[in-house]
């Protein structure tokens, strides 16, 4: 890979085509990758974790490689949420048009109030572990283990491809 940081982003929608709503980001992250590109996983359905009554999530994760801090490309994540209509005044794990959590920031660990990486709980969860387990099997999530091994370990309860 060329020049930036490999950054992997979590992907989560539920609500207003959920579907759409992940391909439009997806497209939005372009813009912020140092190559121009970056790598889509495919696109799951998942249970939701939280308050019941929300719909089912679509969920998916992307890899690019990035020129901007942490801190600046988070701000980014948030500004593509706010364009996407996110509102942030809802229970806490409730329905959202548009969540894109920074789960990794090359192999740093970043603990501050607004930033921790990796995103906290990620890897005891199937639908941010298994889209990221098939952009990155070998990936070592900091203090966790080897990607492949912790999505298997979760496996696919309330999980399955988007069709
Ligand atoms: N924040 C700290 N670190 C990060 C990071 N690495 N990436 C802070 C993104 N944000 C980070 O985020 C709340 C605060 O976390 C922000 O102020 C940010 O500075 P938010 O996106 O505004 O709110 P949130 O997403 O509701 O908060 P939270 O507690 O992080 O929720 P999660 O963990 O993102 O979970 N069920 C299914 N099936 N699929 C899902 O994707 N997602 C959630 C949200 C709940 N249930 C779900 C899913
Ligand atoms: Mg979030």
């Amino acid at each position: 890979m060329g020049a930036g940081t490999r950054c992997f982003i979590g992907l989560g929608s539920n609500l207003a085509d959920p579907y759409a709503q992940l391909q439009a980001a997806f497209g939005r992250l372009e813009a912020l990758s140092a190559s121009g590109s970056i790598r889509r996983s495919s696109i799951y359905r998942s249970a939701p974790m939280g308050p019941a009554g929300q719909a089912d999530y679509c969920n998916a994760a992307a890899e690019f490689p990035c020129l901007l801090s942490a801190q600046a490309l988070l701000e980014q994540l948030r500004g593509i949420e706010d364009a996407a209509g996110r509102r942030r005044d809802g229970p806490r794990w409730g329905a959202r048009i548009l969540d894109l959590d920074l789960l990794l920031y090359g192999q740093q660990q970043i603990s501050q109030a607004r930033l921790q990486v990796p995103h906290p709980h990620m890897s005891e969860r199937n639908f941010v572990m298994r889209p990221l387990a098939e952009l990155a099997p070998d990936l070592q999530i900091p203090d966790h283990g080897r990607c492949a091994e912790l999505a298997d370990a979760l496996g696919w309860q309330g999980l399955a491809l988007w069709s």
